[in-house]
């Protein structure tokens, strides 16, 4: 960290908390998925109650007397490290955000498969811990290291495959890569990952691997399906709902520069309604919010609030003087590299990396309007085959979905091969059961 990150991080720690304490909602219960509600975005450094959660597994009771990191493959001298080891080599610290690549994925449309985020599973925290490649230089990388694996103490459900993910080397060692232990000033917490946890700043957070337990170098491209399937996105352009060539497909890396709206969310009183809430980038910090109140016909530079830092959320706030009505408002971030968030979203087959300046409807008005009750599944009774799919995660999960039969049909299939008890007799039922009651 040079002497003006430090000054910065410095500031933000100063900065009071401004968003009042609110429940994270429950996406799925077991493996358990959390996310922040949009008065999140009114911090600049997400409190740990607030900071969405996200687990492909369950979460895993590590014990610290029985834990300790291995570092080997590609080294001049395997080693392996307890936390004590670990807060020996010179201690870092830095602000950044923590982004699932799928936020936002329950807005693309056609609708896809997957944890069905809004605007919050991301947040901003201060991490603490080591530089990964001050650890990676005490074992020594031998020529010809390309990529790292890294893996948790997680285990795997079922016979999904067992969540293991590379970075690569050059992103392994860059001096803000990082090895954390503390979350905001406190040990992490097991749902984040403790006792020991990647941050790989800029990067989505499918990188940033929990409960971490061993290193391995390596010097050819890992093969394992969390890096080979999942996690990939298109190289370019597809039309919504194309299929993509597989050989089109890269890792998700970078995260995209984006902004979300914390207030006003659907209706305020006419007068000075403040629009506020936290903007955000990759390894390019933001340095413009501009905000729109007539749908983006006109754009206006919104106030950005405290120093910044350089990968965490910037809080914005703009004075909207506001008349009875419905109007569309919207907030568009700008990074120092000069990208922008788009206007129109491009569609991507895994529903990742959703960062478009987004349109937000809210009622100028006296009282409140009624609230629209949510769309429920249809009332269709469950088919003992069911029972299949509720072993390993709760209802939840089928709840939030929204897809039709051709997804379900693949879904099922995933999920067979992952160990789901699905006989092939009752198979049909049971994807003419999930279609019916959970469809667009
Ligand atoms: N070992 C392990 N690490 C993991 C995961 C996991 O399932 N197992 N989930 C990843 C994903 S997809 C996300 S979005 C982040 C979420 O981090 P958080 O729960 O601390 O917010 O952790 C990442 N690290
Ligand atoms: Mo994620």
């Amino acid at each position: 960290m040079n002497r003006r990150d430090l000054l910065l991080t410095g500031a933000a720690a100063l900065l009071p908390p401004t968003a009042p304490a609110a429940d994270l909602i429950t996406l799925s219960p077991r493996p358990l998925d959390l996310e922040m509600p949009l008065d999140g975005f009114l911090s600049e450094i997400t409190p740990v109650e607030h900071f969405f959660v996200r687990c492909h597994t369950y979460t895993p009771d590590v014990k610290l007397a029985d834990w300790k990191l291995e570092l080997d493959g590609l080294v001049d001298h395997p080693l392996s490290f307890t936390l004590d080891d670990l807060k020996k080599l010179p201690r870092f610290e830095l602000v950044s955000v923590l982004e699932c690549a799928g936020n936002g994925r329950s807005f693309y449309e056609p609708r896809l498969p997957g944890a069905q985020w809004r605007f919050g599973s991301v947040g901003n925290g201060r991490w603490t811990g080591v530089r990964l490649r001050d650890v990676l230089q005490r074992a020594g990388v031998k020529t010809g290291a390309t990529e790292i694996l890294l893996d948790g103490a997680d285990v795997p459900i079922g016979k999904m495959p067992d969540f293991q993910r590379t970075i690569t080397l050059g992103k392994a060692l860059h001096p803000d890569t990082m090895l954390a232990w503390e979350m905001n000033g406190k040990p992490l917490t097991k749902e984040h990952g403790f006792p020991l946890r990647v941050v790989a700043p800029g990067w989505a957070s499918d990188s940033w691997v929990k409960w971490l337990q061993r290193i391995t170098v390596l010097d050819h491209e890992f093969e394992g399906f969390w890096m080979k399937t999942a996690y990939r996105h298109p190289n370019h352009s597809v039309a919504p709902g194309a299929t993509v060539d597989p050989k089109d497909m890269i890792p998700v890396t970078d995260l995209n520069v984006k902004s979300v709206i914390a207030t006003p969310d659907t209706w305020a009183k006419p007068g000075i309604v403040t629009i506020q809430g936290a903007a955000w980038s990759n390894a390019s910090p933001v340095t413009k919010v501009d905000v729109s109140v007539d749908a983006g016909k006109t754009w206006q530079p919104a106030r950005l609030l405290g120093a910044g830092t350089k990968y965490g959320f910037r809080r914005f706030s703009y004075a909207w003087k506001a008349a009875e009505g419905e109007h569309t408002i919207l907030s568009r971030a700008t990074n120092a590299a000069g990208q922008s968030q788009p206007l129109q979203q491009e569609w991507n087959p895994s529903g990742y990396l959703w960062n478009v300046a987004q349109p937000r409807q809210v009622t100028i008005g006296k009282s409140a309007p009624p609230v629209a009750a949510a769309a429920q599944p249809a009332d269709i009774p469950a088919p003992d085959s069911y029972k299949a799919c509720l072993t390993c995660h709760d209802d939840h999960m089928m709840r939030q979905q929204r897809i039709t039969r051709a997804q379900w049909d693949r879904e099922v299939t995933k999920m067979t091969g992952w160990g789901a008890d699905v006989k092939p007799e009752t198979r049909g039922a049971l994807i003419d059961f999930l279609t019916a009651r959970f469809k667009p």
